[in-house]
This record gives structure tokens, C-alpha cells and sequence, in this order.
């Protein structure tokens, strides 16, 4: 049977539970009549054993905590389907969900930060996890995936070293959430491996403006076997149909303190709106004969496959469109697995997949508690599950029959083992032979050639934030030699860049190249080409205070509406204020409650009233010159012109009486407009936003 959309929820409904019109009860479903005194002897005496209640109420509340995710504690998690869009990738995959476009899988998806606790913000320089859990009518499939690529190192040995380096330092537990601190960086220097995932940490890619708008990489080489048992080489990208866009790092910095729901929120949000974020599922196939033809090891988890080299094909697309119930029981509960498989896809000799292959499963036991973690509903398959498996903590199947052990007479052979024909797994049938020996492959030794090509391929502004990215985190390395080896490492990558670090960092710039650049390009690894056609989901901030022009506001409020985009209206006060008419403008939020850094961009209305309060109060100017500085649209009409003057936007060209709309740098104004924006006004502001922000400002005013 096709495993359609609604299964999984349909199965999950079985459990769900609704407290509307229920009587409390203890976890026995005895009615209780009071929750708020314990049983005692006398109203001042003490409390009596056999409250059974209160025992069983503070019993469970101790016990309610279980470990956290050693890495990717932080996270998010939603439900969603996948559909293929056509049965082409047969020819490689017996996988059905990815060839048969009449099915609707459904999925979970899960999206991480990686080094911080689960209290932690989401907006740190980090790695994300996108994980996603396909519930397939085969059995479960998990690609669990980053944000990202490529990894930090190339065999599962270096995993606990890699993450101890990162992690909070162990004799004091700072710094939290954070990559520029000592330990990393001594790790780093001392493990050339890592320089090109360092690259893209350092890059904007660690900054995601949101979830919905960051790819997903399978990072290893996996491998598709189809219905004749033949491999191919594959590695899977995820594409957000949002575009691939990042915050600023100041901006970063801020609304970890402003909202550090922040990702989390917007993802939750979105899908309550009804936007339910999409991307689009892409392959890059290698033929086995192939395998040897490229100057890295494709089984070397630090490199891509430039996708000018092998281009990605289009294989179908997933929407995320149900938020779970419960936190804990869904997106803290769930398991991924990467040796969750499904027939018609297979492993490499990856030594960092292969170490992931024994981790995951090892950890669900600790932090799950026992071994059928796999009954908690977020993790049962759709498919049904018949094994000989029984027992252990928590069981939550009543199993029936006399035997549990294959093969069985007594049973009537059940359950019955399956052969390829009724849908068994077959492993792909490698051959492999060698020495048993502890040895990195010759192939694995070229660290810095997709480092170099990472650095070249971006856009200037990249660059800079590259940049100022590596000057903040080894400016936070107390240990001189440390920053030298990483600027040592660095000049590996490339000279100027190495540079601009050291002089950044107080470390003397290295003499020389270490060697010449290769000059190579990737054009597909720059955010600078990434959708900028829409502002559906982006969210605009609007200034106002008494006196303000309503029928501006008003008009701004259709405009991005009509795109898919809100306005927020912030306001001196909350509540409401008065528009020059002296009718009531609903204010969403009081500014002082909020920041720039959590709005896609700014639009001060005209009023001469409300311009005049907005530009004696600190925070609206700070909030323009934020938005400014952070390379964000602005936009102002009428009087609102005065307040760009106030927070000192003022070296792009404004409107004048008698220029309609101008547009210059992002800074979007009209003069003049007697209480109605000109035609143009909102579609050229929407413009700018869709761009997502405004690299070209001079770098003096613009926040790396
Ligand atoms: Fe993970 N990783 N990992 N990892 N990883 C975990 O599994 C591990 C690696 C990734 O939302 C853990 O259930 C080892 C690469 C994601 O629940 C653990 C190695 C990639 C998530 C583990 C790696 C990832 C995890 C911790 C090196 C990108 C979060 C809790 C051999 C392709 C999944 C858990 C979720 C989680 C081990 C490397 C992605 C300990 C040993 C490479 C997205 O099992």
C-alpha cells in the first residue's frame, strides 16, 4: 500500500491527548479533589506517606529531565510530506518514495545548532542540522543532514576529540554556544582536515537568517542501488525555495539577546501561518566506473562535488505544514539514525558515515533509555513492524504467540523472512579487500585545495564578512600561539586572506604564500546567486507615533500583504496612536520591546508629528540607523525623510520635491507625497527586500 500524507498524523492521533473536559487524575485515572496542600497531620504538622498524590506528583517532576543530545541539543522540529516529481531516478534507485510521484511521504524534520546546550540561542556561528525522517512505506528512511557540505574532519575517530575541542571548556564551561575560544582553535590549527569546514563557518552560511531559508547537504557520498542491484554514487541537496539568505553577525549577536527563540520562533510561525516552508530535493549521480575520475576522494566527507562539475538534478520537493503538539514528545523524543535505510539506498566506505552508522543508534539508548525507543510514536514507522525483538525498558508492544526466534515451526514460521522479490533490503554487494591497518588514505591528504575554492568563489562582501568572522573568533583566543597557527593554516587557504587575519589579530602576516592560489571557481557555492524573486514570509517594521500619516501606513500594510510579506506597525507606545486625521493606528508593538535586528527592513511613514516624536527618541533613531548599518532596506516618505537624516542615513541620494521615488542603495524615499505614497513607492521597497539586503552600501556604514 502507498504510504500517503496522512498516515503518520492518523497514527499519531491514536495518542494524541486532549485535556479539554477532562477531570484530573492521578497517572491511575483516580479523580483527585485537590492539588495545591499536601496530606498532613494538621494543617501545621507534617506531610504523611501515604499522600500517594503528592508522592506520585513530585516523584514524576524529579524524573522528568533526560540527557540532552551530546551535539545538536538545540533544535526545532515539524511535520511535513515529500512528493517526487516524476519516476526518472528508477533507472538508479529502487527507492519508491524518490520514484513514484503518486505518493505523498510524510516526513519529520528536525533543524539543530550543534555546539550549544538545549538552552542555548539560535542565532550563534555554528553549524545547523537538518535531519529529516521519511516515513516511507518501505520502512523509515533518515538523511541526516547540515547546513553545510562538508564536515570538520574525515574519520568518525576524530568525532569526540572534534567535539570536546568545540564544546564549552571543560574546566569552566565557557564559553556557551561558541566557536572563538581557545580549545577549537588549537584543534583546528593542529588538524589541517578541518580548514575547509572552518571556511564555511566562518562564512554568512553559519548565520541563517531562517531555517526556511538554508540548504541541506547529506554531506557523504551515499550510494543508490536500483531494481538490478546496481550502484551509483550519490550526494543529496536540499534547496529552499526562500532562497539560501543569512543575518550579520552584529545582528546576530543582538537578537540572541532580544529573541534567542528567534529560528525557532520563525519556523514555528511561518507554519501556523499557513506558510509552510518548501525545498526541493536534489541528487548529484556519480557512475561507479567514475568513482576515481576527480581530484579528491569522493569518499572524503571535506570535499563537495562541484556542482559545475556534476550538475544537481531535481528529484522532488518537501513542505513542512504541522508544527508538533508537544516539544518534548516529538522534537526532544526523536531518533535519527543515518543506518536508517530503505531498500534502494546504501552506504559508502565513508569513514565518517561508517562511524556515524554505530553512533547514532548507541546514543538513542543512553539518552532514550533502553532499546524501543523506536515505539515512541514520533519514530514508529508507518510501515508495519514485525521483529523478534522483545522486552527491555519501557516495552510498549503486547507481542503475541509462543515464539520469538527464527526460524520457528511452532509459530508457523513467522514472521517469514523476505527475499528481494517481496521488498527485503539487499545490501549492495561490494567487494573490498586489504590489510587491517589504522592508516589515513593517500586520497584524504589534499586539505586546503576546496578551502581555496570556497575563499574564491565568493563575492566581495562575502569575503568581508569572512573576514571579520575569523578577526572576532581568534580575537577571542588568549593563547598568541594559537592565533599564529591558525593564521599559519589560513595562509594555506590563501595569502591576502591570511593577511587581513593576522593584522586583524595582532599576529605578524606571514611572509609569503604558502603556495599558489589555483584560481578555481564555484559560482554555485555564493549566497550572492541565490533566489531573490520573492518577499513572501519577510517581515517589515514600521515607525510611527502620534500624528502619523494613516493612510500611508495603511497603503504599506496592503502592499506587503498583496507580496506574502507583514507589516509590523512598531509604536512610541503600545496600544494604539493617533493618525493625523486623529482616527486610531493599531500598534502592533511598542519599539522599545523590539530591534531592528529582528525585521527584514524599515519604512518611516510621513506625519510631521510622528516624525517629530520618532526623531527625539533614541530608540527609533538607533532602530533606523541599525537597520542601516545592517545592510537592510529602508525606506522613508515625506516628513519620515528627516528621520534618516536623524540616524545619520545620509550619504545615499533622497528624494527631493518633484523626484518621485528614488531609490539608492537600498534607501528607498519620496518627497512630497500629501499623505499618499506615490505609485511605485512599495514596489520598488519590495524589490530591495527581495534582494534580501543591500551589499553594496560603502563598508563604512555596513556591519561585517
Ligand atoms: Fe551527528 N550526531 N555525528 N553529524 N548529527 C548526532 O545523534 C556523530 C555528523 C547530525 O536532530 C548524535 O541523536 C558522529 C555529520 C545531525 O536529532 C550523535 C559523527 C553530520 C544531528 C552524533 C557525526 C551530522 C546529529 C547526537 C562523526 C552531517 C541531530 C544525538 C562520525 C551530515 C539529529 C543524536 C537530530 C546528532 C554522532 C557527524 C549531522 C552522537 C559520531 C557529518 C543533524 O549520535
Amino acid at each position: 500500500m502507498a504510504s500517503q500524507h496522512g498516515d503518520k498524523q492518523e497514527q499519531l492521533d491514536g495518542v494524541r491527548q486532549d485535556p479539554d473536559g477532562t477531570y484530573l487524575t492521578t497517572q491511575q485515572g483516580v479523580r483527585v479533589d485537590h492539588t495545591d496542600d499536601s496530606l498532613s497531620a494538621g494543617a501545621r504538622g507534617p506531610t504523611l506517606l501515604e499522600d500517594f498524590h503528592a508522592r506520585e506528583k513530585i516523584t514524576h517532576f524529579d524524573h522528568e529531565r533526560i540527557p540532552e543530545r551530546v551535539v545538536h541539543a538545540r533544535g526545532a522540529g515539524a511535520y511535513g510530506y515529500f512528493e517526487a516529481y516524476d519516476d526518472r531516478l528508477a533507472d538508479y534507485t529502487a527507492a519508491k518514495f524518490l520514484t513514484d510521484p503518486s505518493r505523498r511521504t510524510p516526513v519529520f524534520v528536525r533543524f539543530s545548532t550543534v555546539a550549544g546546550s538545549r538552552g542555548s540561542a539560535d542565532t550563534v556561528r555554528d553549524v545547523r542540522g537538518f535531519a529529516t525522517k521519511f516515513y516511507t512505506a518501505e520502512g523509515n528512511y533518515d538523511l541526516v543532514g547540515n547546513n553545510m557540505p562538508v564536515f570538520f574532519i574525515q574519520d568518525g575517530i576524530k568525532f569526540p576529540d572534534f567535539v570536546h575541542a568545540v564544546k564549552p571548556e571543560p574546566h569552566n564551561e565557557i564559553p556557551q554556544a561558541q566557536s572563538a575560544h581557545d580549545t577549537l582553535w588549537d584543534f583546528v590549527s593542529l588538524q589541517p582536515e578541518t580548514m575547509h569546514m572552518i571556511m564555511w563557518l566562518m562564512s554568512d552560511r553559519a548565520l541563517p537568517r531562517s531555517y526556511r531559508m538554508m540548504q541541506g547537504f547529506g554531506v557523504h557520498t551515499f550510494r543508490f542501488v536500483n531494481a538490478e542491484g546496481t550502484g551509483t554514487f550519490v550526494k543529496f541537496h536540499w534547496k529552499p525555495r526562500l532562497g539560501t539568505h543569512s543575518l550579520v553577525w552584529e545582528e546576530c549577536q543582538q537578537v540572541q539577546g532580544k529573541d534567542p527563540d528567534f529560528n525557532r520562533r520563525d519556523l514555528w510561525d511561518a507554519i501556523e501561518a499557513g506558510n509552510g516552508p518548501e525545498w526541493e530535493l536534489g541528487v548529484q549521480l556519480v557512475d561507479e566506473s567514475k568513482e576515481h575520475d576527480f581530484d579528491f576522494d569522493l569518499l572524503d566527507a571535506t570535499k563537495i562535488i562541484p556542482e559545475e562539475e556534476v550538475p544537481v538534478r531535481p528529484v522532488g520537493r518537501m513542505v513542512l505544514d504541522r508544527n508538533p503538539d508537544n516539544f518534548f514528545a516529538e522534537t526532544e523524543q526523536v531518533a535519527f539514525h543515518t543506518a536508517n535505510v530503505v531498500p534502494g539506498i546504501d552506504f559508502t566506505n565513508d569513514p565518517l558515515l561508517q562511524a556515524r552508522n554505530f553512533s547514532y543508534l548507541d546514543t538513542q539508548l543512553i539518552r532514550l533509555g533502553g532499546p524501543n525507543f523506536a515505539h515512541i510514536p514520533v519514530n514508529r514507522p508507518v510501515a508495519e513492524v514485525s521483529t523478534n525483538q522483545r522486552d527491555g525498558f519501557q516495552q510498549q508492544r503486547i507481542h503475541q504467540g509462543q515464539t520469538s526466534y527464527s526460524n520457528n515451526s511452532l509459530g508457523g514460521g513467522c514472521p517469514v523472512i523476505a527475499g528481494a522479490g517481496n521488498g527485503a533490503f539487499q545490501h549492495y554487494q561490494e567487494k573490498v579487500e586489504g590489510a587491517k591497518i589504522r592508516q589515513r588514505s593517500e586520497s584524504f591528504q589534499n586539505h586546503y585545495q576546496q578551502a581555496t575554492l570556497f575563499w574564491n568563489s565568493m563575492a566581495p562582501w562575502e569575503r568581508d564578512h569572512i573576514i571579520a568572522a575569523f578577526r572576532f573568533e581568534l580575537g577571542k583566543v588568549e593563547h598568541h600561539h594559537v592565533r599564529e597557527a591558525a593564521v599559519e593554516q589560513i595562509n594555506r587557504v590563501d595569502h591576502d586572506l591570511a593577511i587581513a587575519v593576522a593584522e586583524g589579530v595582532g599576529v605578524t602576516p606571514p611572509p609569503a604564500a604558502a603556495g599558489p592560489n589555483h584560481g578555481k571557481h564555484s559560482p554555485a557555492l555564493s549566497q550572492s546567486h541565490s533566489v531573490t524573486d520573492t518577499i513572501a514570509t519577510r517581515t517589515v517594521a514600521v515607525l510611527v507615533s502620534d500624528g502619523v500619516d494613516q493612510a500611508e501606513v495603511a497603503q504599506i500594510r496592503e502592499a506587503l500583504a498583496q507580496r506574502g510579506a507583514t507589516a509590523e506597525v512598531l509604536g512610541s507606545r503600545d496600544g494604539s496612536v493617533r493618525g493625523a486625521d486623529d482616527s486610531d493606528v493599531p500598534v502592533d508593538r511598542a519599539i522599545n520591546t523590539m530591534s531592528s535586528a529582528l525585521y527584514d527592513g524599515v519604512i518611516v511613514p510621513g506625519g510631521s508629528g510622528s516624525v517629530r516624536a520618532l526623531s527625539a527618541d533614541g530608540y527609533a533613531v538607533h532602530f533606523v540607523a541599525e537597520a542601516f548599518k545592517h545592510a537592510k532596506p529602508v525606506a522613508a516618505s515625506d516628513e519620515g525623510l528627516a528621520m534618516l537624516q536623524r540616524a545619520g542615513v545620509d550619504k545615499v541620494r533622497h528624494a527631493g520635491e518633484g523626484d518621485g521615488v528614488v531609490s539608492d542603495k537600498g534607501v528607498v524615499t519620496a518627497a512630497a507625497t500629501g499623505g499618499a505614497l506615490p505609485d511605485g513607492f512599495m514596489a520598488e521597497f519590495a524589490a530591495v527586500l527581495a534582494g534580501h539586503r543591500v551589499w553594496n552600501r560603502d563598508t563604512e556604514h555596513v556591519v561585517a
